[in-house]
């Protein structure tokens, strides 16, 4: 592995790790994006895909936000999509609407356009734009990678783009099992070597997104996403048993027991989970990540501090990272980002001293 500058700031990791710390860490999903307007302006000369797939620009939309607030991690511009792209499907990023598969997979025998990729070969951007963000950021905070979960990147390749209900999506689970299974190991195989090669290319922290893993029943999340991302995080474990991993199951509240017992150091909660209901569901076997609704940050800053401070009373001092309780929205202001960053530092310096 590479040697990159020595840390500066690894508050997240000692609180990955269970340590006690004398502040709470703190970040935010998607915080490197369309509403900071030094992204937009980066976009405005440059393609979303060509930001992602020319490591000097990704490595500068990553550190925007560290450049301009207080926050405790860099997570890698890059997005969830380039693995359903490297197993053969074209994806286009459409302005104002998110990703989109011109040619979904509308019936299992079209899985045969898949392809098993050589990660390397087709991902080496990611990693060569890992290197050079950890170069850069020169140990200011720690990076994170991250990939999709193989039922939300399912979700997505079935389906053709986002969607509220992913009906054409959950009817492949009900008319195609087998099929089904097979289309998530697969996309499991490839996130795990995926993952594996970002902790080889500088990622000091992963995070694993199954943004729609809430749209099942407890019987198909047990049967469709729970046993793909146990296997992710045993795999990932196996090659760096160090490497702190984040699961962020949402709108999963009946599996938080299950969640804990897998091998993810973190478990990140949506806000429509209350912090004390999840820590007794996973007692002192995960750190929880999380998790004010992104839409308090729409509040007048005297409001969004009173919520930020209810929140950190919720989760407690410690076994805590704060961060929202879903990415940032394009229309955030972000001097509001700042006020939660700043009231995250304050009142959990505080909490510890009472
Ligand atoms: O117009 C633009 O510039 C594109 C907007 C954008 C950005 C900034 C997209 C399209 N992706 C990203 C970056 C991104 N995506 C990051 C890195 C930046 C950061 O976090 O700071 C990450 C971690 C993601 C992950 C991602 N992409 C997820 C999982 C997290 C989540 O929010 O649930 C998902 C579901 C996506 C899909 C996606 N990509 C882009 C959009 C607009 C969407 C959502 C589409 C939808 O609503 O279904």
């Amino acid at each position: 592995m590479a040697s990159f500058p020595p840390l500066k700031n690894d508050l997240i990791l000692r609180t990955a790790r269970g340590e006690t710390t004398d502040r709470t860490p703190v970040w935010m999903m998607r915080q490197a994006g369309r509403y900071l307007p030094e992204y937009r302006a980066v976009r405005e000369e440059h393609s979303f895909f060509e930001v992602v797939e020319t490591p000097e620009l990704a490595a500068e939309v990553t550190i925007q936000p560290v450049e301009r607030l207080p926050v405790d991690a860099a997570i890698l511009f890059c997005d969830i999509m380039v693995v359903p792209e490297a197993m053969g499907l074209t994806v286009k990023m459409v302005s104002g609407q998110g990703p989109t598969f011109p040619q979904p997979l509308t019936t299992p025998e079209e899985m045969e356009r898949l392809v098993e990729p050589d990660v390397d070969a087709a991902l080496g951007h990611v990693f060569e734009a890992l290197a050079v963000t950890r170069t850069e950021l020169n140990g200011r905070v720690p990076l994170i990678g991250f990939a999709g979960a193989p039922w939300t990147l399912m979700a997505y390749m079935v389906e053709g783009g986002g969607s509220k209900s992913y009906r054409a999506a959950r009817r492949w689970l009900y008319r195609h099992p087998e099929a089904s299974k097979a289309l998530l190991q697969r996309t499991t195989d490839v996130i795990v070597e995926y993952l594996i090669g970002q902790v080889e290319a500088g990622a000091q922290m992963l995070q694993v997104f199954d943004s729609w893993a809430g749209l099942h029943s407890p019987d198909t999340f047990c049967t469709f996403c729970l046993p793909y991302l146990e296997e992710i995080a045993a795999r990932v474990k196996n090659a760096h048993p160090d490497v702190p991993l984040v699961v962020f199951a949402k709108g999963v509240h009946h599996a938080l027991e299950a969640l804990a017992d897998t091998d993810y150091d973190i478990i990140s909660l949506d806000w429509t989970m209350a912090p004390d209901t999840a820590r007794d569901a996973v007692a002192d076997r995960a750190v929880l990540q999380g998790n004010l609704d992104p839409c308090a940050l729409y509040a007048p800053p005297e409001v969004l501090r009173r919520e930020v401070h209810h929140m950190l009373a919720g989760f407690g001092p410690h076994q805590h990272i704060a961060n929202l309780g879903h990415g940032m929205l394009p229309d955030h202001d972000p001097e509001h980002a700042r006020v939660f960053v700043e009231a995250v530092h304050e009142h959990s310096e505080h909490m510890r001293t009472v």
